[in-house]
């Protein structure tokens, strides 16, 4: 029932993530099911601080999530700056199914949670609150995110135990395509603060006819560049998926005077026929594909340094 079916996503909690994915994807199941199933791994997952509950919050201490769902057909759905609602993702297809808008932000994407009957909880746990206040000692913001490079990553505020956004792609049995991105964003970033992932083009962008593509990092560079929107039409031109990625990651670094040298944004792009490819500005980005040939397969980045 596998036929070519193949899932992929960012970082090592992707392995996971796409187990649960291939639990749908190897019984026929649907693209679109599958990267939503997949994603709510690392949502559900307290000892995660940067994706659904348990996420480092804002700088007021307030959880914020970011989420983004797309298919192969061009419907999409996201939330923005989503507050006490503890799967995102779901919400996001919600709102690609039961409204004719696409992003849905603060406030109003919690009273559509709300009123589609999301149960409703808080999702700063102790350990993350701890961490908070911790920071607000300093105080001090710097826009990195973090990598799986631990050097780098012991050097970023708070962050020598955190990982990224996921950012899912599939292709199912029957040759359709989605993704899914789902983050909460940088760890005590400005109230209101929206990062790349429910921003379609940006964090996540699927064309049926092309492939798909998402990115985890730094989101403002990434909606600076329409990110995943230049992956998939990059390929569309005849790049590979690992040429695709590259040149968007290049993109970013090249309209950075300092090079990007502190930032770290990866790609991860998955084509209709099944290939894939990532690249990223630092070492350490890692990814995970899972097919029928093999299940939990984590994968090292090319980077720009
Ligand atoms: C963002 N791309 O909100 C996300 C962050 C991330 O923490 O990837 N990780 O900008």
């Amino acid at each position: 029932a596998a036929g070519g079916a193949r899932v992929v996503s960012t970082w090592d909690f992707g392995v996971a993530a796409n187990r649960a994915a291939w639990a749908l994807l190897s019984q026929g199941g649907k693209a679109l099911d599958a990267v939503e199933a997949g994603v709510q791994v690392p949502e559900a997952d307290l000892a995660n601080h940067s994706v659904g509950k348990g996420g480092y919050p804002d700088r007021d201490g307030r959880v914020t999530l970011d989420a983004s769902i797309m298919d192969g057909d061009g419907r999409c759905g996201a939330v923005a700056c989503l507050e006490r609602i503890a799967h995102p993702v779901k919400v996001a297809r919600r709102v690609m199914e039961a409204t004719p808008h696409v992003l849905l932000v603060g406030d109003g994407a919690l009273q559509f949670a709300r009123e589609q009957g999301f149960p409703e909880e808080n999702l700063l746990t102790p350990e993350a609150e701890q961490a908070w206040r911790e920071w607000l000692k300093t105080a001090k913001y710097k826009p990195v995110a973090n990598s799986e490079n631990l050097d780098y990553r012991r050097s970023l505020p708070g962050g020598k135990d955190n990982h990224d956004t996921i950012g899912m792609l599939a292709l199912d049995a029957h040759g359709h395509l989605a993704g899914a991105c789902t983050t909460s964003g940088m760890a005590w970033k400005l109230h209101g603060r929206v990062g790349d992932s429910p921003i379609i083009g940006a964090g996540l962008y699927v064309d049926g006819e092309v492939g798909g593509a998402t990115s985890t990092g730094v989101g403002e560079e990434v909606i600076r560049n329409a990110g995943s929107f230049l992956v998939v039409e990059l390929m569309r031109q005849g790049r590979s998926p690992q040429e695709a990625c590259e040149e968007a990651v290049r993109r970013i670094v090249k309209k950075r005077p300092d090079g990007a040298k502190e930032l770290q944004v990866g790609f991860l792009a998955l084509r209709r026929d099944g290939a894939v490819g990532a690249h990223a500005i630092q070492q350490g980005f890692t990814y995970a594909v899972c097919d029928a040939l093999r299940q939990d397969r984590l994968l090292a980045s090319p980077s720009v340094y």
